[in-house]
């Protein structure tokens, strides 16, 4: 979970080292990645696993236009954003193992990454699933008037699910900061 809001570096300077930053990040992503595709070839992790490759700039960049108490909602595909979000590395991979130790008691899996006070709401199988959820939480910190947004991400097999098209109609009707 991001600190602070959006880092606006001042000088070149700051800007380079913020860009080394986000680097590190994403390599940070890759490594965890690999490791696990190692792990799962091994059989030392079992279920389904989605990786990341590839996409590691679309986590690491989007968590930067976020700030602590925002909420997330992801996919199945979610290593790279609970990394992002500073989910630690310790309890994702106690979950791959199925260890009590693990974020969801080692119950959900590569798919499930859970962490309630973080606000970081999975992990999902469903494809879609995630945008209702996301318009509710949305919803909730509307009506409460916490000054948060809630992030959805989902692939673009998503946007054939007729949820995608209940939850984008919903949250532009209630006007939801989603
Ligand atoms: C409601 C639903 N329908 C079908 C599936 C089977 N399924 C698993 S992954 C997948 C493709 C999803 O593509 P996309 O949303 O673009 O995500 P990507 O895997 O490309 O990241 C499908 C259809 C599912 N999990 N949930």
């Amino acid at each position: 979970m991001r600190k602070s809001s959006a880092v606006k570096p001042k000088s070149p300077q700051e800007a380079s080292s913020h860009l080394l930053e986000l680097l590190r990040q994403m390599l940070r992503i890759r490594r965890f990645e690999d490791k696990c595709a190692e792990l799962y070839s091994a059989s030392k992790i079992r279920g389904f696993l989605h990786l990341y490759n590839g996409e590691e700039a679309v986590a690491v960049g989007v968590m930067q236009a976020l700030q602590a108490g925002d909420a997330i909602v992801a996919t199945y595909r979610e290593h790279g954003q609970a990394l992002a979000w500073e989910i630690a590395m310790t309890t994702m991979m106690a979950e791959m193992y199925g260890k009590l130790g693990g974020c969801c008691r080692g119950r959900g899996g590569s798919m499930h990454l859970f962490d309630r006070d973080k606000r970081f709401y999975g992990g999902n199988a469903i494809v879609g699933g995630g945008l209702p959820l996301a318009v509710g939480l949305a919803l909730a910190d509307k009506k409460l008037q916490r000054n948060h947004v809630t992030c959805c991400f989902f692939g673009d097999g998503a946007a054939a699910e007729g949820e995608f098209h209940e939850a984008l109609n919903l949250a532009a009707l209630w006007q939801v900061p989603v």
